[in-house]
């Protein structure tokens, strides 16, 4: 009973509607490159395997306008700065609303590849936003429920950048510049010291199964005891 309650309290402390929240939200951030995606896709293939009831979801979405739109425009370096962040605030805004929140409320376990903690580490680099505004801004203007536990993979932002280039082929125009991941990666470690959400920091730079494993054992313990400390 108590162990609902934090759980509650937590996600729920900028809503004025008690939601019946019955799963776990976990979200893998990291600078592209990080491999989040990759340990995302193994993560909910093994949790499937043992039987966990698990959706896996990512933003931007493909599916709202929005998503779409970011997703089709933002690699050419069409939009501003402004335009991103309202277009990934409304995307999360129906993402929360048509996914996230109903797996939730049918006690689903949702592993996100990337959410609001990504608007703080990447458009407060453009904006004149701090990163602190951003994360605000997504808690109280569009209530995003506050996740269970938030994954930081970190690698330096050089390593990032030369995976995500040998993947891709080319580098994002936006986004892959060094100077600039280099302030992305800068912000997920000021937010693990100075944000009250619940993060771990994985190092990345281990091989993808060593991660893969160390974020499984983390979410099993929480998921068994969700009141214990941090391993
Ligand atoms: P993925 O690499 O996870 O597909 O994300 C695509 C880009 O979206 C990523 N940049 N790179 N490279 C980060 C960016 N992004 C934001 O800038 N703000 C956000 O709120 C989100 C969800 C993603």
């Amino acid at each position: 009973m108590r162990r609902e309650f934090v759980r509650y309290l937590r996600r729920n402390h900028s809503l004025n509607e008690p939601k019946s929240n019955i799963g776990y939200l976990f979200v893998l951030e990291g600078i592209d490159g990080s491999g989040k995606t990759c340990a995302c896709e193994q993560l909910t293939e093994i949790l499937r395997s043992e039987n966990y009831d698990v959706v896996r979801l990512r933003e931007p979405t493909h599916e709202s306008q929005w998503g779409k739109e970011i997703r089709e425009r933002s690699p050419g370096g069409e939009l501003t700065a402004e335009e991103e962040l309202e277009l990934y605030t409304k995307d999360r805004e129906w993402h929360i609303a048509n996914k996230i929140q109903p797996a939730l409320e049918e006690g689903k376990i949702v592993l996100l590849d990337r959410y609001f903690f990504a608007s703080g580490a990447y458009q407060s680099t453009v904006l004149d936003f701090h990163w602190r505004e951003i994360l605000q801004i997504n808690r109280e203007k569009i209530c995003a429920p506050e996740p269970d536990i938030v994954f930081i993979l970190d690698v330096p932002a050089e390593i990032g950048l030369e995976r995500a280039t040998r993947r891709t082929g080319k580098a994002n125009l936006q986004f892959e510049k060094l100077d600039r991941l280099v302030k992305v990666r800068q912000n997920y470690l000021e937010m693990f010291k100075d944000d009250n959400a619940t993060f771990e920091i994985i190092d990345s730079m281990n091989p993808l199964d060593q991660v893969v494993d160390e974020i499984h054992k983390i979410i099993i313990r929480f998921i068994e005891k969700p009141d214990s400390e941090p391993l």
